[in-house]
C-alpha cells in the first residue's frame, strides 16, 4: 500500500507519514524544506523497513505538481491513499488591512495546490480503479472568525471541493474524505504570524490543543475502514474547544 502525503515536513503531515510508515505502508512524501525531506526519508526507512519516495516542490506552482507526479515511476503511480494536507495561514487581519501577498499564498496553496495534486493524482487513481483522497480542512472550514477572512474562505472552499471530489469520483469508486481539525500545536501559528514564535506560543497558552498524532490517528483510522465503509466528513477538536472562537483557557 502507498500513500501520498503533501506538506510531510511539520505539523499533521509529518505525524501521518510517522503513523501509516508504523502501518507497514510505503510513502510519497513532499514539501519544499528538502533538508526535513531527507530526514524523515531515512528515520522511518530505517525504523519501518519501508520504502519512501521524497519530492521537494511547491505545490502552488502548477508545472512543479505536474512534473512531480506524471514523473513517478510504474511502482509509484499505484497511490492507494492521498492525503491533502499541505496548506497554510497567513496574516490575521480584517479585511480592510489585508495583506494581498497573504491571500495569494493562502489561496495558491489551499485551493490551487489542493486542486492540482488531486487532478493529477485522481487521475493515477482511476485508472488504478482504487483509491481514497483524505482532504484536510478544518474548523474554518465550517465557521468564519473575526480577522479569519480568506484562511476561512480557503477552507470553506476545502469543504466544497471535498463534496464535490466525491461526487465526480464516484463512478470510479474512490473514496473522498475531509477531516476538519480545530486547534492544532504544529508550525501553523508561527507561519501564521511570520515566524514570530511568542506570539504563535500565545493561541496556545492555558489551554490543551490537539497533538499532529491525534489527527493523525484520525486520517489512519478513516483510511483503514473496510472498502465499502466512506467517512465523508469528521470535524476533530480539543475537548476545551466547542467552536472556532469558544474556548477554556486556565
Ligand atoms: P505546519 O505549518 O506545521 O505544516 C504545514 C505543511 O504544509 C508543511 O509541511 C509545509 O511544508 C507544507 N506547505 C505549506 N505551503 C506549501 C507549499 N506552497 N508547497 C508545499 N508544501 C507546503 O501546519 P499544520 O500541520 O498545522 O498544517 C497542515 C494542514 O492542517 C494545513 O492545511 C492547515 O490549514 C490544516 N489545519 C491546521 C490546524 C492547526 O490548528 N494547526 C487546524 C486545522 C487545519 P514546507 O514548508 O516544507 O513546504
Ligand atoms: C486552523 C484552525 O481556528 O486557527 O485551521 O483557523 S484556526
Amino acid at each position: 500500500m502507498l500513500v501520498f502525503i503533501t506538506g510531510a515536513t511539520s505539523g499533521i503531515g509529518k505525524s501521518t507519514a510517522e503513523i501509516f510508515a508504523k502501518n507497514g505502508y510505503d510513502l510519497i512524501i513532499t514539501g519544499r524544506r528538502q533538508e526535513r525531506l531527507t530526514a524523515l526519508k531515512e528515520i522511518l526507512e530505517s525504523t519501518y523497513k519501508i520504502q519512501v519516495l521524497d519530492l521537494c516542490f511547491d505545490i502552488r506552482h502548477l508545472n512543479k505538481v505536474e512534473q512531480a507526479i506524471l514523473s513517478l515511476s510504474a511502482a509509484h503511480k499505484k497511490i492507494d491513499v492521498l492525503v491533502n494536507n499541505a496548506g497554510l495561514a497567513a496574516g490575521l487581519s480584517t479585511i480592510q488591512d489585508g495583506n494581498l501577498l497573504h491571500w495569494e499564498q493562502m489561496i495558491d496553496t489551499n485551493i490551487k495546490g489542493l486542486l492540482y495534486t488531486t487532478k493529477f493524482i485522481s487521475n493515477l487513481m482511476i485508472e488504478n480503479k482504487k483509491g481514497h483522497i483524505i482532504n484536510i480542512g478544518s474548523i474554518a472550514g465550517k465557521e468564519v472568525y473575526a480577522n479569519g477572512n480568506v484562511y476561512c474562505a480557503t477552507k470553506h472552499a476545502v469543504d466544497a471541493l471535498n463534496k464535490a471530489m466525491r461526487i465526480d469520483l464516484l463512478p470510479h469508486q474512490i473514496k473522498v474524505t475531509a477531516i476538519n481539525p480545530g486547534m492544532v500545536e504544529t508550525e501553523f501559528s508561527i507561519v501564521r504570524f511570520d515566524g514570530d514564535e511568542d506570539r504563535a506560543k500565545k493561541v496556545y497558552a492555558g489551554l490543551q490543543p490537539l497533538h499532529p498524532d491525534d489527527v493523525a490517528e484520525t486520517i489512519y483510522w478513516v483510511a483503514s475502514r473496510p472498502a465499502h465503509v466512506n467517512i465523508n466528513d469528521l470535524v476533530i477538536m480539543p475537548s476545551i474547544q466547542a467552536s472556532a472562537t469558544n474556548v477554556i483557557r486556565k
